[in-house]
């Protein structure tokens, strides 16, 4: 990933430029244009007499405050944005008509908005979650909306269950506790009541429900979608998107630490990073299966609570996407964003899978409430790039200024414009699927099987990935009060497996499943597993802890070497006043132990010197060693430093050998003794870096 650090900016962000306004050096008015002469004393009959209903610039600036806010999004409330880009790399015409995927020469401007699902609009980052991944496109065919979540499949898999489900996670209704959890009664008792959710608590419970950064985690669409090509040919295909950082998590620890010391984790981090010109990159992926061999596989394609296992049925890398300009105005932007499913362009269609046919309904309706009538597609963060036309009129905070008498079709007074177009000319035509049947309520005989996959997931960890996931059992199930919910969990996940459902019981003190678990499967998918995923030490974050009489020269090859390869670091000192080097050269601390703590942090960075004295005689110090180290987060120590080691927990392993000036490297923790040059040293410690844990 290049650091880029100036890009064209796209056509969406050149017409949101329109809207934008800057307030330097100019005169405060009313909303009216007036000019105002006093803002902070209201009008008053005599000095100490009451407020006068005249009083207009008192009643404007109080009454728009009274209705600053709108209701916040029923589920994914908490969110952030950026604007970007997407080129595709190869032309796709043999799959899909869709045009932003025709012309690698082509940049579609894009906005994404990540979330959380559960909290509310102020909750925490690094709550366990599933995480929202919604992609705008706005493309030369008007806007797509690719609507995914981090993780390929869903609780449910009919669209009408999902009131149910989000009332049973979200707060419990009497007290309004826990917030952004699923950590209590009503959820798990939804849970065993409804077993083909299996598969995704499974992914929930596991690593992917912590990520570490919004960049390193991948997107999928989840449902089955089609590609149509020109030709009329259509195609079932899944949606992925790959981070070129590689996925990483969180600890369960570091996640819940966070909440507390950077609520706004998750979100600076993204902004950070566009800031700093590191772009996050995404790649595009499809899955295809064709039309014939829709009934070629054990599970159901248009489940979504199954994925398409990858070694079965490959992801081809077809684009990028690049996100490079933060948004200005997070209300105006992020909150105003509206996504929905229905937001298609030829080329692109839907199949039967009921869950994306509920939502198609559900997303347009929300917006209506949310953002206060229909004209909510004017609102530029959701304007499309290309003009529309059509005899749509009127309705709360219309700004379009509709010309002419004539609104309706069809029409002799305007030649019946503006006119709908037949495919050929871009009109959207939806595929000609022939169906057939009675109106039933039930669901196919295909969607039964709700454990296979989950087995498969399970199968997929490695050992501690494996660890984390009972671990999650134990912290969410052990949460619940109701013994009886905790006990059906166990019987039900014995269903995925036996000595999973055993670890869980367990931990929260109920009995052993009873049964023997029924399923064979002994498959693996290794994609699952994030141990097999992109690994690199690029934008990582390293915390470097200083004191008076540090070595300079260490600090400094140890920063340049991070420089070039882009890492960063922070300096963190016991107050944020200048630190002096031995040698007198001084340093600026970015932060002190009072603002920082060794979760924010993806390494831990100790240089030698005379500070180690010091160090070592401060509580926070070893807090921060062995906090860094219970983490499995790699630390580095250069000459003096490994004296501080001694007195935390590293102690428990080998962190020295007894050649002089050579790199240790052992469980992530990389020393070098009796040295004055640093290169191996560094190169040692990028790598552990570059391993995650
Ligand atoms: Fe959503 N979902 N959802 N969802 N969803 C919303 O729309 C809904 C589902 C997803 O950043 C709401 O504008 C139903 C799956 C994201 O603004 C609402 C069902 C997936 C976002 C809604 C689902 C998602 C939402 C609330 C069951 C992954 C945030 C606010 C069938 C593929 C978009 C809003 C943003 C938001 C309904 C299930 C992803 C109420 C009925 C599956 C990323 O319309």
């Amino acid at each position: 990933m290049e650091k880029k650090p100036h890009e064209e900016p796209t056509k969406k962000q050149k017409q949101l430029d329109d809207f934008k306004i800057d307030h330097d050096g100019k005169d405060l008015t009313t909303d009216q244009g007036t000019k105002v002469s006093n803002t902070s004393e209201s009008l008053k009959a005599g000095e100490r007499g009451p407020t006068i209903m005249e009083d207009f610039h008192f009643r404007e600036k109080m009454t728009h405050f009274d209705h600053e806010r709108i209701p916040e999004r029923v589920v994914h409330a908490r969110g952030f944005g950026a604007h970007g880009y997407f080129q595709v790399y190869e032309p796709l015409t043999d799959l899909t008509k869709a045009k932003f995927l025709q012309d690698p020469n082509i940049k579609t401007p894009v906005f994404v908005r990540f979330s959380t699902v559960v909290g509310s609009r102020g909750s925490a980052d690094t709550v366990r979650d599933v995480r929202g991944f919604a992609t705008k496109f706005y493309t030369e065919d008007g806007n797509f909306d690719l609507v995914g979540n981090n993780m390929p499949i869903f609780f449910m898999q009919d669209a009408i269950k999902f009131p149910d489900f989000v009332h049973s996670i979200k707060p419990e209704p009497n007290n309004e506790i826990p917030q952004a959890s699923a950590a209590h009664d009503t959820l798990w008792d939804w849970v065993v009541n409804n077993q083909e959710s299996a598969h995704m608590m499974m992914w929930l419970l596991s690593d992917r429900g912590i990520p570490r950064s919004f960049r390193m985690m991948e997107g999928f669409g989840v449902h089955t979608f089609r590609l149509v090509n020109a030709q009329g040919k259509a195609r079932f295909v899944k949606f992925h998107w790959k981070p070129k950082l590689g996925v990483h998590s969180l600890t369960w620890d570091e996640a819940q630490k966070i909440a507390g010391k950077d609520p706004d984790f998750n979100r600076r981090d993204l902004w950070d990073a566009i800031n700093k010109g590191e772009y996050p990159e995404f790649e595009l992926g499809l899955q295809i299966i064709e039309e014939e061999q829709e009934f070629d596989f054990d599970f159901d394609i248009l489940d979504a609570t199954k994925i398409w296992p990858e070694e079965q049925v490959p992801v081809k890398i077809v684009g990028k996407m690049t996100l490079n300009k933060n948004q200005d105005n997070f209300f105006a932007e992020t909150e105003q964003a509206a996504f929905h499913l229905g937001n298609v362009v030829p080329g692109i269609d839907f199949t039967n899978d009921p869950l994306l046919q509920g939502r198609l309904f559900s997303y347009l309706d929300t917006q209506l409430l949310r953002l206060g009538g229909p004209n909510f597609h004017e609102i530029p963060i959701n304007r499309p790039v290309v003009q529309y036309y059509n005899n749509q009129r009127d309705g709360f905070h219309r700004m379009t200024i509709d010309r002419g008498k004539v609104a309706y079709f069809p029409n002799s007074i305007r030649n019946n414009y503006p006119m709908p177009v037949q495919g050929k000319d871009g009109g959207y035509e939806h595929y000609q699927e022939k169906v057939e049947g009675r109106k039933v309520r039930t669901r196919s005989e295909s969607f039964n099987d709700h454990f296979s996959q989950a087995t498969l997931f399970w199968n997929s960890m490695s050992p501690a990935e494996k660890k984390h996931i009972i671990k999650a059992f134990h912290f969410e199930v052990g949460s619940v009060m109701d013994k009886k919910i905790s006990q059906k969990v166990v019987d039900m996940f014995s269903q995925v497996d036996t000595n999973l459902a055993r670890e869980i019981a367990k931990g929260i003190g109920v009995s052993a499943p009873a049964t023997k678990n029924k399923t064979k499967i002994t498959d693996t998918s290794p994609a699952l597993s994030q141990e097999n995923t992109v690994k690199t030490a690029r934008t990582r974050k390293v915390a470097v802890i200083l004191d008076e009489g540090f070595n300079y020269n260490e600090l400094k090859q140890v920063k340049i070497a991070f420089q070039q390869q882009g890492l960063h670091c922070e300096v963190i000192s016991k107050t944020l006043s200048p630190v002096n080097s031995a040698a007198g050269d001084q340093v600026d601390p970015d932060k002190s132990f009072a603002n920082s703590h060794s979760v924010m942090y993806d390494a831990l960075y100790i240089p030698g010197g005379q500070h180690i004295q010091n160090l070592t005689s401060y509580k926070e110090t070893k807090d921060f060693v062995n906090d860094t180290y219970a983490h499995a987060k790699p630390i580095g120590a250069t000459n003096e430093a490994l004296d501080l080691l001694s007195s935390t927990l590293v102690n428990n392993i080998a962190y020295t050998n007894d050649h002089q000036g050579e790199v240790y490297s052992n469980l992530g923790v990389v020393t070098i003794k009796d040295a004055t040059e640093l290169k191996e040293f560094n190169q040692a410690f990028i790598n552990a870096i570059s391993q995650h844990r």
